[in-house]
């Protein structure tokens, strides 16, 4: 069982309200998807992501293959019991990460040749492989095996390498076989070229799938570029599905996403930056370790309402990464969380009270416009 409903388009933008419905439970968009990569979010016990109202995670069919592996999981009953989470999950097909990851590479037509980035075992992935292992994890959403290509990368490297994401699109589809419990989602690639975009929008549209990613952004072109490729593509999609923009988690970004009709993002960078002592707030990065914290006793964040920010100060926190204890870790990643599921809770709010413009427009000027 999987369905979007639609619930409200913006007047001024292309932003969307919508719900997702899932065998795990809703999911009310835009949506911003915490990273739990090895079958974790990092620091974080499943009672505390939900705490924190985190409505669905991500896992990734690369680690969690290499280790535990399938056999682990299947044995488990799949990742919503291994892991003791019983909301949605989606799991990411392993091409990004193979592609970001692995030692050697060789792409052929039939998969990706690699080498483990842990012991250096020689390993194959392809769309069916990816299709069988997100079988086992069983998530609530799966994802298509796809080329993520670098960026700059020349216009024959991206046709080649979409067109063969089209194939290989096809392949998990015919794998996957509408299998009923979990959702197969399609994602468009295509680099910066926008009749590129097109053809792969429209090759994965007539494949019909139950929702769409975009891919093989904000993979270090400039946020402008970004923004007018999104915008390019989003109108490709059709309008009564879900579409994911892969691997976006700064505000700005998200804004910038939700404003060209994104419903989902993920992204590992608030709960990484968190591990390294940096916590996004109202007023823009804060990064704790600084000397000038060493003695303030104020709230991390003074406009955030998380259980750290209620009962914690700055000079606490710095103290905890100075001394390199383990809850400065788990502190600052429920802060970053707190941030950004709840600054996209106020983005749904925005959007259904028809004030989105001001509310981003607001928000940068306190935040600080890409200071992410
Ligand atoms: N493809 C997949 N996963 C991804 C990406 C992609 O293009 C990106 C790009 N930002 C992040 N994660 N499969
Ligand atoms: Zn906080």
């Amino acid at each position: 069982m999987f369905s979007f409903e639609l619930i409200k388009k913006d007047s001024r933008t292309k932003a969307r309200l919508g719900k997702i419905t899932t065998d795990h439970g809703e999911i009310q968009t835009p949506i911003f998807m915490p990273v739990g990569t090895k079958a974790t979010v990092k620091t974080m016990k499943t009672d505390e992501l939900k705490n924190l109202k985190a409505q669905i995670i991500l896992g990734n069919t690369y680690h969690l293959y290499l280790r535990p592996g399938t056999e682990v999981i299947e044995k488990a009953g799949g990742l919503h019991k291994f892991m003791n989470w019983d909301r949605p999950i989606l799991t990411d097909s392993g091409g990004f990460q193979v592609f970001s990851l692995a030692n050697i590479r060789n792409i052929v037509e039939e998969g990706v040749e690699f080498r483990s980035h842990i012991d250096g075992s020689k390993q194959f992935l392809t769309p069916e492989k990816s299709m069988e292992i997100q079988h086992v994890l069983g998530s609530d959403i799966m994802m298509c095996f796809d080329e993520c290509a670098p960026y700059p990368s020349s216009y024959d490297y991206i046709k080649n390498s979409m067109e063969r994401t089209s194939r290989w699109a096809e392949r998990c589809k015919e794998y996957h076989n509408d299998k009923e419990d979990q959702a197969l989602f399609g994602i468009v690639q295509g680099g910066m070229y926008k009749d590129l975009r097109k053809i792969s929008a429209q090759d994965l549209v007539s494949l019909d799938f139950p929702g769409y990613a975009v891919g093989g952004l904000s993979v270090g072109e400039p946020l402008d570029l970004m923004n007018e490729i999104l915008d390019y593509t989003s109108d490709y999609l059709p309008e009564n599905k879900p579409r994911y923009l892969m691997g976006v988690g700064t505000p700005d970004y998200l804004f910038e996403a939700v404003e060209r009709g994104i419903d989902m993002a993920d992204c590992v960078l608030p709960t990484r930056i968190a591990r390294n002592g940096t916590l996004m707030t109202s007023k823009g990065r804060l990064v704790i370790k600084n000397a000038r914290y060493k003695d303030d006793f104020s709230k991390p964040d003074d406009e955030c309402d998380c259980e750290v920010c209620q009962n914690y100060s700055r000079a606490y926190l710095r103290h905890l990464f100075n001394v390199d204890e383990i809850l400065g870790l788990r502190l600052a990643t429920i802060h970053n969380l707190h941030f950004l599921i709840h600054l996209m809770e106020e983005i749904r709010k925005s959007i259904a009270n028809d004030y989105f413009l001001e509310f981003k427009s607001d928000f940068y000027k306190k935040y600080g416009y890409n200071n992410s």
